[in-house]
């Protein structure tokens, strides 16, 4: 059994519905639910392609599997498209890295402490201490989570993050 951090994120359709039904959907496939941050309505992190990018909401969640990393990829990415998500074309590169509006995108932030570099799968999460989208919600499950590769909290590491994007609790 290992410890999977996940954050959800989705800005259309019923965006608290979606969530709603990826929890239960992550809970049948991938793993026991054992935590679960507050929801939280934030702004658009990154260069969108769509003019008006509408807010997201975000959540975080711990959950126990039994998985390999590789196979929680897989399951989350069968969620995101069982949930209507649409992907397009190929990835952007890095440097221009530009996003799209989606209903619902599931995130392996970190597997316990593992270190992975691969070209499907990058851990922890590559771009996790530079948005507050992320580092909120999970500092309300793991404040004292320590970062494997930055050797530091969760809560150090939101409390030092350049991100000036808004981040409010939902509910
Ligand atoms: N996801 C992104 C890029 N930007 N911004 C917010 N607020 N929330 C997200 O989940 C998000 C984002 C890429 O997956
Ligand atoms: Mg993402
Ligand atoms: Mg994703």
């Amino acid at each position: 059994m290992s410890p999977l951090y996940l954050l959800i994120g989705g800005n259309q359709g019923n965006r608290q519905q979606i969530i709603s039904n990826a929890t239960d959907l992550i809970q049948q496939h991938i793993g026991s639910v054992l935590a679960s941050s507050h929801i939280y309505e934030t702004e658009p992190w990154g260069n969108f392609q769509d003019p008006d990018t509408q807010p997201f909401l975000n959540i975080a969640l711990l959950v126990n599997t039994n998985l390999t990393p590789l196979q929680a990829l897989s399951a989350a990415l069968l969620i995101e498209k069982e949930l209507g998500r649409q992907r397009i074309g190929l990835p952007s590169s890095s440097n221009l890295r530009t996003y799209s509006s989606r209903p619902i995108d599931i995130d392996l932030i970190f597997f316990g402490n593992l270190v992975i570099n691969t070209p499907t799968l990058t851990l922890p999460h590559p771009r996790m201490h530079l948005r507050r989208f992320v580092l909120k919600p999970l500092c309300d499950i793991a404040p004292n989570y320590i970062h494997p590769l930055l050797n530091k909290t969760l809560s150090t590491l939101l409390s030092e993050c350049p991100d000036t994007c808004s981040c409010f609790c939902y509910c």
